[in-house]
């Protein structure tokens, strides 16, 4: 026997078939997309013209004063949509901040899903009820999260699988790390979902990291690593679809990098003609998630100008419904400040809690 039989040696398998492909994943335009589903390729449609329409109409409530910020997802609507449509509904999904496409595509109502970014309180929506996880803003503690929910329901013997979203410059605290480690050490049921969409605020993938690519990090951790065209809604939904198939039958788990674009800018409060030049975008236009859709449709004569304007009434419906109500007033009450923080409240919250009734009472007597 050598050191290198001995347990304290763990015998490594080839790392080679967890490297990602050299070019991301893609399907439509090419001849494997003749055997999509027409049913498949309509049902993203629908969900991207969606998406985009909520997106634009979500950044024109914060011009309104009715949302406090939007990060949006224009450009990145394959992504959002196939996420959510990739999972049963006994799965979990745990969103960032610029994830509440996902989020409504999987049935959260579209008001509610804007509740925190309105600055009300809380998530706004019980994530039970549709197994989401509430909107993450501190960049990846999504990830362990999602990665503890899927252990332990695994632990029980529950069908669940969890599928996490982050984004590039998430990829870099330590939280992406540790979850990553978790996911791959226990096998548990994760799909990690990275959209390299350029950039961390103002900082360019380029200066976040000198990885490969970001799916290359899987095979640190002794997962499969998957590089896919963040754009082309029916390569993500395969790629994330097989992923979660994977997860659910004990293959564990994936990570996989979706390369897109952010095409606006950070958020409402954010002006990205600081560090980045129209030139850049331009190419991005030009290989939009909807038009590389619409193609492959148009190729296959599935779409006519009655789906097309069903889609887009059924969008501008969706639209107006929410403009009008995001712009009643919420009905707040202060004390539910501390509802749900803690399963039981600590003494400086009902401390904290008995000075703000004290407050509110005694203005009421005023
Ligand atoms: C732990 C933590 N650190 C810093 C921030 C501030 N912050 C908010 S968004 C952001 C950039 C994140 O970029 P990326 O992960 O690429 O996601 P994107 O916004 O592009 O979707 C930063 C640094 C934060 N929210 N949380």
């Amino acid at each position: 026997m050598t050191v290198l039989d001995t347990p304290a040696w763990r015998p490594r398998t080839d790392a080679a078939p967890l490297l990602p492909d050299p070019e991301p994943y893609r399907l439509l335009g090419t001849p494997e997309a003749a055997a999509l589903d027409p049913a498949l390729l309509r049902a993203l449609y629908g969900q991207l013209v969606r998406g985009r329409r909520y997106n634009a109409q979500a950044t024109a409530l914060t011009k309104q004063g009715r949302l406090a910020v939007y990060p949006s997802s224009t450009g990145q609507e394959a992504c959002e949509i196939a996420a959510a449509l990739a999972l049963q509904p006994q799965d979990w999904l745990f969103p960032s901040y610029r994830d509440t496409l996902a989020v409504v595509a999987r049935g959260v109502d579209p008001v509610e899903a804007l509740t925190l970014l309105r600055g009300d309180w809380h998530t706004g929506y019980d994530p039970h009820t549709h197994r989401v996880a509430p909107l993450s803003t501190p960049l990846a503690t999504q990830l362990p999260h999602a990665v503890g929910l899927a252990h332990a329901a695994r632990l029980s013997g529950d069908d669940v699988v969890a599928l996490a979203m982050v984004g590039d410059g998430g990829t870099s605290e330590g939280d992406f790390h540790e979850a990553l480690n978790f996911a791959a050490v226990w096998q548990a049921p994760v799909v990690f979902l990275v959209q390299n969409n350029g950039f961390a605020i103002s900082v360019p993938l380029a200066k976040q990291t000198a990885a490969p690519t970001l799916a290359h990090k899987a095979v640190g951790y002794g997962m499969p690593g998957r590089l896919v065209d963040g754009n082309d809604a029916a390569a993500m939904h395969q790629v994330l679809t097989e992923a979660v198939e994977r997860a659910r039958t004990g293959g564990g788990p994936t990570l996989v990098e979706a390369v897109t674009y952010r095409i606006e800018a950070h958020t409402n409060a954010d002006d990205a003609t600081r560090y980045r030049d129209e030139a850049e975008i331009t190419p991005w236009r030009g290989h939009d998630p909807i038009d590389l859709l619409e193609r492959e449709l148009t190729s296959r004569g599935l779409l006519d100008d009655a789906l097309r304007s069903g889609t887009a009434a059924d969008a501008e419906e969706m639209a107006a419904s929410l403009r009008e109500r995001m712009h009643t007033d919420p009905q707040l009450d202060p004390m539910d400040l501390f509802a749900h923080v803690y399963a039981e409240p600590t003494p400086q919250l009902r401390e904290q809690q008995a000075q703000l009734r004290a407050e509110l009472e005694a203005e009421r007597q005023s």
